[in-house]
This record gives C-alpha cells, structure tokens and sequence, in this order.
C-alpha cells in the first residue's frame, strides 16, 4: 500500500508496529475483502483492515506530534503542504527572520512527513482573514498592533520583534520543495511611515471577513482598529475593499456594519449564485450587490447569535445536481446570550451561559427565503467546527459548552478564556437524511484534548482531519485553558478501506463544455458503479470556526459499464456554465472520487483559466445516458448496447482490487509549474 504513514517523530506506534508484519498480506487480505459480496456497512468493522497498517482508528482521534506553534489559521493548500499562522506570542520555536530571531508564528507543515520548518511572518497576523485567489496565490489580510511579553500592544518591535498587522497584506504562493516564503510588504512600526506599497490595505482591519468572488479577486469586509471582546463605533471599520485594489481602490461604506455593531466582527459573507452577498451579523441577514452598494433585508438570525464571539459553526451545504444546485446555509449554536459589554470585556459572567444548540438553516435566494429550525446538536457548542467530509457529511468537532470565543483578564473569565466546558465529542451532520436523523456519533469517540478559542480543523487529502491549536490567552501559557501546540488527526469510517483510484482527472476544469471521463477501473457491478460520484472541496482558509473560500460540490455524471472490456467509465460534466463562477468561484480545489461512500485520495485541479479576470461560461454539453454494455455476440456486428436501465446478461459482477486501491498521491504537473513561478517570485521579492 503506497499510502504516507501519519506517524509521529517517535516513528510509527507499538500497535502500528505490531501490525506491520500484516503489511505483506494486505493486498491479500484487501481482495478477499472485495471478493465478498456482502455489502460492508459504513461503520461496520471493515474485516481485518480495520486498524489499518498504521494504527490509526476509523473514528477515532489519534496524537500524532507537535508542531511548535498554536494553529489559529490553518490551510492545507495545493502543494500538499499545510500552512499554519499565529498571533505574535511567545511560542516554543523561534525563527531567524528579516528583523531578527524571534518566537516563530509561522509554519509549513507536511501531512505526510509530520514535520514542520518554521516561517517568518514578520506583521502580527493576529485575528486575520484570508482566502485563494482564483490564480491559486494565497493572501492573508489584516491583523492586529504589535506586542510585546503577555500580549501587551506596543508601538514599537517589542520583545517579540514583530510588527503592525493592521493594514498588512501577506501573499504565499505555496511550494512543495520548502523553497516558499510569505510576500510581505516592508511594514514599518507605524503605518503612516508604511513602505509596503499595494501590500497595504486602506485602513486597519482586525477580524475581517474575505470572501472570494467570481473573478477570482476577494472583497475584504468590515473588522475593528485594535481588537477587544466585540467591537465599538469608536474602533469598527465598516467599509469593504478589493484584493487586488478595483475602481479607485477606496474603501467603500457598508451601512449594514454599522447597523449591526458591536457584534460584527467576521460578518457570516457567502456569495450567492446571483452574485449578491449574503451577509448575517449580530441578528440581521441582508443580501448585499457590493458593486452598487445597494442591499436587501432578509429575515432576522432566530434563536442565537452566530458571528463571533458567539461563533456558530457554520457552512453552505455541499452543492448537489439533484436539487439543481440549490445554495443553503447552515447555522449551528453560538450564544443566545444579548449582553455583549465592549471592547475591553463581556462585564458579566459570560461563562456561565450555555452555549446555544439550535440549528438553522437559509436558502438565501429561493422564492421568500426563511430561516427554518433543522435538526439540533447534542449538545449546546460555542466555536463548534465543520469540515466537509468527500462522502457528502460534515464533521463537526471542538469549541465549549460553556461561554463565548474571546479572552480577557477578569474575575469572570476561566484563566482567560470567556469558554469553558469544552466539548470533546465530534459529530457527524448528514444534510441529505432525513429531519430527525442528521445527526449521527454512531461509533464515534472524544478527544482527549479541548480544542477551544483559536483552534483549527482542516481536511487532508486522505480524508482524515489535521486537530491543531486552541489558545484562549493573550500570549503562550501552561496555565488552564493552555497554549496548544500539538496535533491530531481524526480518521473516518472508510479511512482503512481500499479507495478508489481517480487516475485519470483533469489538472483543470471549466465552467460549462465538454465533459470528461474517469476511468472506474474493472468494475462492472452496476450497483457499485451507479454510487460513483465525483466532488470538489474548494481551498479555504479556516480560523475562528469559519472557512474562507470554503464550498464543496459534486458535478453531475453518468456512467458505462463494458461488460466487453470488463471496464466502467464515469462521464463527469464541467462545473455548472450556468449560474458559473458564483456558485463555485474559481481556483485550487480537490477533486474526490468517490465509490459506495468511499472517497479516493484528493487530488487538486484548478478551477477556471487560472487567472484572475472574467471567467469564460459555456452551456455543459450533455451527458451520455448511464449505459451497460453487453457482451456482444462475436459473429453479429458490433452495437450490442442497452439503455440506461439495462442489465447485463452474463459477466463477472466481481469488484478487482485494481479497481479499489491506494495510489500515491499525485502531485499535478500545474502544481509543480506553479511552484517554480513561486521560487520565481520570491527570490524576486527578497532582492
Ligand atoms: C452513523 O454513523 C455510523 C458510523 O459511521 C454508521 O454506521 C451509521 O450507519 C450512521 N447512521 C446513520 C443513521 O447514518
Ligand atoms: C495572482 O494574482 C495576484 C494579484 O494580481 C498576483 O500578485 C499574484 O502574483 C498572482 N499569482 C500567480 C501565481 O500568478
Ligand atoms: C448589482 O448592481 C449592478 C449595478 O447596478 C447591476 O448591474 C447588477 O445587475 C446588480 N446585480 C444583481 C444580482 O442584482
Ligand atoms: C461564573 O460562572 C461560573 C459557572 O457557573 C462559576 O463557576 C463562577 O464561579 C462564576 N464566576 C463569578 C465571578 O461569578
Ligand atoms: C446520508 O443520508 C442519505 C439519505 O438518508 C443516505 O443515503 C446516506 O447514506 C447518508 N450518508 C452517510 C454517510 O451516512
Ligand atoms: C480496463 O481498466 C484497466 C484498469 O483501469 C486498464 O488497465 C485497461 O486498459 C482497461 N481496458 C480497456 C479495454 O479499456
Ligand atoms: C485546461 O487544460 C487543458 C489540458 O492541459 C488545456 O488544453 C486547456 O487549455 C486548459 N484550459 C484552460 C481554460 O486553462
Ligand atoms: C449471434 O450470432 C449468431 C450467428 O450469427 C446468431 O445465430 C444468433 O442469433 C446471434 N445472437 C444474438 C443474441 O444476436
Ligand atoms: C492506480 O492508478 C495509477 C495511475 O494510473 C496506477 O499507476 C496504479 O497502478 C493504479 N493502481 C492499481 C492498483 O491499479
Ligand atoms: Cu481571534
């Protein structure tokens, strides 16, 4: 099994390493598995794979090892690697840079390897937001002032050396060779002297929410001058601006922001198909055209608060060609509390307030759209997390019970932190089941670590989940609720199982024209090839419970099996030509295929031309019909298909293992290109 071994630097675990001498049996092992016709259940102990060869437990939470600093922002991005960014603190690993050695807030983290090296970033990248731009360059915008021992604001380097992320924009174009470093701009100490250029934005933005539009650009929305519990009329920036800069590069006024203070920090911001903005903070829902600036009230958020420091755990359902790609938006917990104090504290017992358990969800755009309850949570969660799972469900793991996101010094907070009661159990969210059935922790178990304020989830490629961070503090501490700097990865129910192979996708996609073919391999079991389904989980960035950027869609198929060849193909359209690229908006994504639940290792494409710019719509060519070829009879001429509905008469209805294996994750031939530019670009920045 060619497959990276999620092992910690210690090497493999005692159970992993007992188990290795079952590696030679495995493929073994592997076809009496699929030779039996028995359908395996999803969550049934899939036969003596269950553990795997590496230890790992399908539902289960497993530490794997460290890396040296407190995962606020986390991406996995489209070289593989895994990028991670912190506040200014002191963290454990330190990091020669431009101004000097100083506490790390930085790193590259490779899954496979289980390893990191430290990055300089050099501007506080405290509270930032960030998304992929459609060309595929990662930017991180905003953040706080500098400080200095005990998270204390300073004008100057301070201890820490670091400097004023107010208005800092940080570019990464990610690499696979460690050769990669964050395009910064020369932030001075103080922003009025600034010499960054265009790397600055027009005003300071701690907390602001990016959202990716059709183009490929980002709008950069709303945040607060210098941080606190929620946000004033005195620190809000209620603007939004463009990344790169359109117009006259001015920010432009968003009344709603105002509206909405003190409780809209990171405004809930997904683009609609129409390509208006729906927008949700404190309790208003508005759909905003941010080219005219003019809005639309939608109905009032029910039952709790969902933006920070509420922080619900929030997502846009994966987008499905069965209900013609209708966009719903799910909301679940937060706080249902109304007292919200300022910028310095809640100035109440905030954490002796339940976490919320409602769930709710929007179809922002059907006719008379309206917030309708869906199925609630366990448990009431603040700064619950999802993660999109290949197989259509979502994850849902971490935040508190108890309290809100956010931290301060004060009688009423548990060490720091306004959360308490931290939530160890996952769960499993099936939007498709039925009501009263979507949620789901059948089998499952809890983490052993609280995963609280400033702690991040994100998908890899293998479909388990990379566990990092939680930091409720204002700089590193041993005291509770501690400074987390070590890793987990929580590995699904089909973790274990032979995957699909994708060998064949395309290394981009369009929106609309001709459609592709996936090989399937020797499958010919109608009722197995009739559950393929091919997904994309968009690259996004996710802190503070929210993916930037973050969406997921499963494109329409059809298939045919050739009982002559033994062989089946999934004809697999291009993205939706209509509405385009405001339902999936152009960029890196990863692609899935996935066979009866189970998901192939991801692969990414580029979606769209790959540049920023106006993307070319077409209508999607049609698909064949779903079509089993029979055997044809050798001596008649050659045309022995059936419909859609047909069966075939004779042939082997075996699944091979070659059809369902582990292939090693393939590294696009774009990706590599990309990179080379990247080496390009930032030798050309550092001269
Ligand atoms: C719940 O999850 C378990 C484990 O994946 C699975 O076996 C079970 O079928 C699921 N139940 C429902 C109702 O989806
Ligand atoms: C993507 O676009 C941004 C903004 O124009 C630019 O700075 C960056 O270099 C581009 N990236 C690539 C890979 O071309
Ligand atoms: C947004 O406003 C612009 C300028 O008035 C207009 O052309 C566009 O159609 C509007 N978009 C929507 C979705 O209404
Ligand atoms: C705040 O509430 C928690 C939970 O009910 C309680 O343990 C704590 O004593 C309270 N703190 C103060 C200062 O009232
Ligand atoms: C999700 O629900 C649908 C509809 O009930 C079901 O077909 C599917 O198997 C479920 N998915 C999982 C992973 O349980
Ligand atoms: C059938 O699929 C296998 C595995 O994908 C491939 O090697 C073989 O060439 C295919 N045969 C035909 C006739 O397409
Ligand atoms: C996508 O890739 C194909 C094959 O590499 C190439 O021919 C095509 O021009 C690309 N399309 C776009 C829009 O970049
Ligand atoms: C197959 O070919 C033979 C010889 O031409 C013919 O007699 C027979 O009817 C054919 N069978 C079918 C199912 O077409
Ligand atoms: C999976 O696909 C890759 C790429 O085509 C191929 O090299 C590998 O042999 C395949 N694995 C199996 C077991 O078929
Ligand atoms: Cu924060």
């Amino acid at each position: 099994m060619p497959r990276s071994t999620p092992s910690g630097p210690s090497g493999p675990s005692a159970l992993a390493a007992a188990m290795l001498p079952l590696l030679a049996l495995l493929p073994l092992l592997a076809s009496l598995a699929l030779a039996n016709p028995a359908p395996r259940h999803p969550g049934e102990p899939a036969d003596l794979l269950e553990r795997g060869p590496y230890g790992a437990t399908a539902l289960g939470f497993e530490a794997i090892g460290d890396m040296g600093i407190s995962a606020q922002m986390m991406f996995l991005s489209q070289s593989g690697k895994v990028y991670v960014l912190d506040k200014t603190e002191n963290n454990p690993v330190t990091v020669s840079g431009k101004y000097g050695t100083h506490p790390a807030w930085a790193v590259e983290y490779d899954p496979d390897a289980n390893s990191y090296r430290t990055m300089d970033v050099y501007s506080n990248t405290f509270c930032a937001g960030g998304a992929v731009l459609g060309n595929g360059t990662w930017v991180v915008f905003g953040g706080n002032q500098p400080v200095t021992t005990n998270g204390v604001a300073t004008t100057g380097a301070g201890a820490y050396d670091d400097m004023d992320g107010g208005t800092a924009i940080r570019m990464l174009n990610p690499c696979s060779d460690k050769s990669c470093s964050w395009i910064q701009g020369t932030t001075s100490y103080s922003t009025t002297g600034d010499t960054g250029g265009w790397l600055q934005m027009t005003g300071r933005r701690w907390y602001p929410m990016v959202e990716v539009l059709e183009d490929g650009s980002m709008i950069v929305i709303g945040g607060d001058q210098n941080g606190g519990y929620v946000n004033t009329a005195a620190q809000d920036n209620p603007t939004y601006e463009y990344f790169p800069p359109k117009g006259d590069g001015q920010a432009i006024n968003l009344q709603f922001l105002s509206d909405t203070l003190p409780v809209n920090l990171y405004a809930l911001t997904w683009l609609m198909p129409s390509g208006l903005l729906f927008m949700q903070a404190n309790k208003q829902t508005i759909l905003l055209n941010h080219t005219d600036q003019t809005t639309t009230n939608l109905p009032t958020m029910p039952i709790a608060t969902r933006v920070y420091p509420a922080s619900a755990a929030t997502a846009m359902l994966p987008l499905i060609p069965d209900n013609d790609y209708k966009v719903t938006l799910l909301f679940c917990g937060g706080s249902a509390t109304t007292q919200w104090g300022n910028d310095g504290s809640p100035g109440y017992n905030v954490t002796a307030v339940p976490a919320d358990n409602s769930c709710v969800r929007i179809s922002p755009e059907a006719s008379n759209p309206q917030y309708t309850t869906d199925d609630y949570m366990f448990e009431g969660r603040s700064m619950g997390q999802f993660v999109y799972l290949p197989d259509g469900t979502m994850w849902m793991g971490g935040g508190v019970g108890m309290g809100t996101a956010g931290y301060g010094n004060d009688k009423y907070s548990v060490g720091q932190s306004y959360g308490q009661a931290p939530v160890y159990m996952p769960a499993v969210y099936n939007f498709s089941a039925p009501a009263g059935s979507r949620w789901n922790r059948t089998g499952l178990s809890a983490s052993a670590n609280e995963r609280m304020y400033h702690s991040t989830n994100v998908l890899l490629p293998d479909s388990s989940i990379l566990i990092s961070g939680s930091n409720p503090n204002a700089d590193f501490t041993s005291a509770q609720w501690r400074t987390r700097t070590d890793i987990e990865r929580w590995y699904p129910w089909y973790y274990n199982n032979p995957r699909p192979n994708l060998t064949n996708a395309p290394s981009n996609l369009t929106y609309g024209g001709a459609s592709f073919d996936l090989d399937l391999g020797s499958i010919t079991d109608q009722g197995v090839v009739s559950t393929a389904k091919v997904v994309l989980i968009r690259g996004s960035f996710h802190t503070h419970v929210i993916g930037f950027g973050y969406r997921m869609i499963q494109l329409q198929s059809t298939y045919t099996i050739d009982m002559n060849t033994g062989n089946a193909t999934l004809h697999v359209s291009q993205l939706p030509g209509n509405p385009g690229p405001t339902l999936f908006q152009p960029g890196p994504a990863m692609m899935f295929l996935v066979v009866e639940g189970v998901p192939s290792m991801g692969q990414w494409v580029m979606v769209g031309n790959g540049q920023l710019g106006t993307q070319t719509t077409q209508s999607n060519a049609a698909l064949p019909s779903n079509q089993v070829k029979a055997i044809q009879n050798t001596t008649s001429s050659p045309s022995g298909s059936t419909g859609a509905s047909g069966s075939s008469a004779s042939g082997s209805t075996t699944k091979s293992a070659a059809g369902l294996s582990v292939p090693p994750v393939a590294l696009p031939a774009a990706v590599l290109s990309l990179c080379t530019i990247v080496v390009g670009l930032v030798s050309a920045v550092l001269v």
